[in-house]
């Protein structure tokens, strides 16, 4: 990845990019976050420069480090930034994975052969996705959360902490599964879905 790169958001999730930019010898040019509160802080280490415009001043590529599907994707619109994506050394990404600009795999994530990951997605700290997947871009697939094979997760969708899905079945866009379901069927766009199985719930949670 490229030597140098402005970090966008200055929260908790900001924390597990750094380390894994650290992981990799990637150097920070700075963190960018609109919490005016913020800006002169340290951040692992690394100062939090100002607002998220001004991060497009530097010349550098970007990450955005903001937990929200939603946020990631309204400011992946809004900002002119190259986007880079940010693998860490001790996740197991097979060669073939095609990974989109702006997603991250965080420490001890597993990703199998063939599976194509969207842009700005996150696959959280021991993530584990099967053969042949489809991520959808501003996706999470949150931690210790397993999709078998052929899973398709729609755009923005949240698979939740410790959630799984059976090999083959389709989760809409936007939809959010809850932490600990697993879902046997295929869930529509926009819903909410718990439990074992995941029944899903109606509404929009997604954030
Ligand atoms: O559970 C895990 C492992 N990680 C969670 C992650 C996926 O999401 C983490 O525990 C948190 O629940 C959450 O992390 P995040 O996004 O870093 O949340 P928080 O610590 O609240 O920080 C969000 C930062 O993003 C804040 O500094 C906000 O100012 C900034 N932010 C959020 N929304 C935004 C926006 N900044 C801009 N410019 N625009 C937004 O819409």
């Amino acid at each position: 990845m490229s030597e140098s790169v402005v970090v966008i958001g200055a929260g908790g999730h900001a924390k597990v990019v750094l380390a894994t930019l650290e992981a990799l010898g990637t150097e920070v040019t700075g963190i960018f976050d609109d919490s005016a509160d913020l800006w002169g802080m340290q951040l692992l280490g690394h100062e939090v420069k100002g607002p998220v415009q001004e991060a497009q001043s530097y010349g550098a590529p970007g990450i955005l480090a903001i937990g929200s599907n939603r946020q990631r994707q309204k400011l992946a619109e809004e900002l002119s930034l190259e986007w880079v994506s940010a693998i860490h050394p001790s996740a197991l990404v097979h060669e073939t994975v095609e990974v989109g600009p702006g997603s991250v795999i965080f420490a001890g994530a597993i990703v199998q052969p063939e599976t194509v990951i969207g842009d700005h997605v996150i696959v959280n700290t021991g993530a584990r996705i099967d053969h042949d997947c489809r991520i959808g871009s501003f996706s999470h697939i949150a931690p210790g959360a397993s999709l078998a094979g052929t899973v398709a997760i729609g755009q923005g969708a949240l698979m939740g902490i410790g959630s799984c899905a059976i090999p083959g079945v389709t989760i809409g866009d936007w939809s959010v599964v809850g932490a600990g379901a697993a879902v046997v069927s295929d869930l529509d766009s926009q819903v909410t879905a718990t439990g074992v199985p995941a029944k899903s719930a109606g509404g929009d949670l997604s954030s």
